[in-house]
Formats: C-alpha cells, sequence, structure tokens
C-alpha cells in the first residue's frame, strides 16, 4: 500500500509517537502549525471521512478519546485546542489516510464560530 500513514503505522516511515493503542496511533506533525500539533489516525486504512462506515464507528471514538488523553498529556486541555478533519481537496487534503490534527498550546485564530 503506498499510503505514507501506513508506513508511519508499519515502522517502516519513522515518527515522533505519543500515543498508541491497538486500533489507534497519533505522532507529531512533521510540519507544525502551532506549538502542539498531532496526527491522529486510525490503524485502519480509511482514505477520507467520507469513506468511513458504520462499522468503523467504534475506532472513530478511539480517536476522539485519544485526542482527549493527548490533549491532558500535552498539557492544553483546560487552555483549550482544536481538532481538525480535512476532507479532499477543497478541505486541503494532502494525505489520504483518515487523520484528525489536535492543534493547540498558543491562542488560535478562527475560521468558524
Ligand atoms: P492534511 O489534513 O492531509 O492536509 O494533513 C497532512 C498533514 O500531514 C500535514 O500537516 C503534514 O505536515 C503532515 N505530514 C506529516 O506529519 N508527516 C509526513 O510524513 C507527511 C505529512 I507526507
Amino acid at each position: 500500500m503506498d499510503c505514507i500513514f501506513c508506513k508511519i503505522i508499519e515502522g517502516s516511515i519513522p515518527s515522533t509517537k505519543v500515543y498508541e493503542s491497538e486500533n489507534v496511533i497519533a505522532f507529531k506533525d512533521i510540519q507544525p502549525a502551532a506549538p502542539v500539533h498531532i496526527l491522529i489516525i486510525p490503524k485502519k486504512h480509511i482514505p477520507t471521512m467520507n469513506d468511513v462506515t458504520e462499522e468503523d464507528g467504534p475506532v472513530i471514538a478511539e480517536v476522539f478519546a485519544a485526542a482527549r488523553e493527548i490533549a491532558k498529556q500535552q498539557g492544553i486541555a483546560e487552555s483549550g485546542y482544536r481538532l481538525i478533519n480535512n476532507v479532499n481537496s477543497d478541505g486541503g487534503q494532502v494525505v489520504y489516510h483518515l487523520h484528525v490534527h489536535l492543534v493547540g498550546g498558543e491562542k488560535l485564530g478562527s475560521l468558524v464560530g
């Protein structure tokens, strides 16, 4: 499979991992957009949010549970953070393996809200 995140999961491409469970891993983004910028991904290769099925429900829940835990671990749970999922080209998706960006560690500019 020619997927860079699958290679990170299998360990053939190095990453700075901050979390790993049976179904989910999280690692530091190589081009951080904020002081804390971590990517949380299911180990299952799901290309985009559009490809998530009913049966993926539990692993998506695990991705969000991992985000909560990592935000605490990074010391930004109380100050606040943002979770972002880019979908396809207008959404700015570059890597086609589902991932949630956890960004924080500073006051973030607002796109919505
Ligand atoms: P996007 O949502 O698909 O646009 O985000 C992809 C992210 O993956 C982006 O922030 C990259 O900096 C990041 N990334 C990475 O951390 N390690 C890599 O080897 C590659 C991309 I390629």
